[in-house]
């Protein structure tokens, strides 16, 4: 199924893929109900909760009322905390989170490499070892300049955390900029200042999927920053029948296209969305449960980016999120799940 992937062994254990939602619910419900694996709430207005499995994200939706993303699976799920991690587990997958103050840690480069650190450690206790998908949300991603932008110090610091753990390869990934608004549960943290990294982990390894029209993150040229960033395109799930699909933008080859063109940029990043589908061997086009987001630098621009995506991607449930994409000149970045 999947290009190059001469090896595929049949599971010992067919690993259904988790359910992924956007619900307009009250979170206790959510979380209330069996298999829930752990749900996003995103803004300052996302509710407050104590459970391990609930995450504030520090991006302010752009649609009002901002639903839930839910997270279900086939069984039971336990969950706890350990100091700054919290995690959930059933079925077979787990889900971990670290947020973390910068002013704490001693800035962009060290806390990447902490928060990567701590996840690695919990995980190498865990049966489910094998991330397939990585979220990070840094403040003022952009700030800066050359080799002292704050996301290219964030990827020093998470290639040095993540140490020789991903060496067989790197998990599908998004890396995006919040505005620091801050969550109001947050207590400690300076909004800005905010590291969050949430993941979803198998104890059975996914397939990593390449897009042919895009050089590979990890081979980005010298321009990019020491460190290259350190991700796969996508990643076909265990049961193979989820792509969960990395941040993707208007990068061709490894250049940023259509420098201020937001319409020119969306096109881009569905022909890159489509390559993608195609080299992992799934059917074109998008459908009603293989949910999006959509990653919006200039909050005026949302109008235009959900007109465009409601034409070109009917019925897809898009969420809009208020984020900076991690290289200056590109506005938008989509990122979701497609399921087979
Ligand atoms: C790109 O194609 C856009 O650093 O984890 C997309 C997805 C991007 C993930 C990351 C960065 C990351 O290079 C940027």
């Amino acid at each position: 199924m999947v290009p190059g992937s001469e090896s595929i062994q049949p599971a010992a254990l067919e690993r259904r893929a988790p359910r992924i939602s956007y619900r307009h619910e009250a979170l206790a419900a959510v979380l209330a109900e069996t298999g829930t694996l752990a749900a996003l709430g995103f803004g300052a207005g996302a509710p407050l909760h104590d459970d391990p499995r609930y995450l504030p994200v520090p991006l302010e939706g752009m649609e009002a009322p901002t639903p839930l993303e839910v997270w279900q699976v086939d069984g039971e799920v336990e969950h706890g905390r350990e100091g700054a991690l919290r995690w959930s587990a059933g079925a077979g997958w787990l889900f971990a989170a670290v947020d973390l103050d910068e002013h704490a840690h001693g800035g962009p480069r060290a806390t990447a490499e902490l928060a990567y650190r701590l996840l690695r450690e919990f995980l190498a206790r865990r049966p489910e070892q094998h991330v397939q998908r990585i979220w990070n949300y840094l403040g003022a991603i952009n700030q800066g300049d050359g080799d002292a932008e704050r996301y290219k110090l964030f990827c020093e610091g998470r290639a040095a955390g993540m140490g020789e753990f991903f060496r067989e390869g790197f998990p599908a990934a998004t890396a995006i900029g919040h505005h620091g608004a801050g969550h109001h549960g947050a207590g400690h943290h300076a909004g800005g200042q905010q590291l969050q990294v949430y993941l979803l982990a198998c104890d059975q390894p996914g397939q990593r999927v390449e897009n042919p029209r895009q050089v590979s993150a990890w081979r980005y040229p010298r321009q990019y920053g020491r460190t290259p960033p350190s991700f796969a395109r996508a990643m076909a799930l265990p049961g193979q029948d989820v792509l969960a699909i990395s941040g993707t933008a208007a990068v061709v080859g490894h250049s940023s296209a259509h420098e201020d063109d937001l319409d020119a940029q969306l096109a881009e990043t569905l022909a890159n969305l489509e390559t993608l589908l195609a080299h992992a061997g799934m059917p074109a086009g998008f459908d009603t449960h293989s949910p999006l987001k959509a990653y919006v630098r200039h909050a005026a621009d949302a109008p235009h980016v959900l007109g465009f995506l409601a034409a070109r991607l009917p019925g897809v449930p898009v969420l809009l999120l208020h984020g900076d994409v991690c290289r200056r000149e590109l506005l938008v970045e989509i990122d979701g799940w497609r399921y087979a």
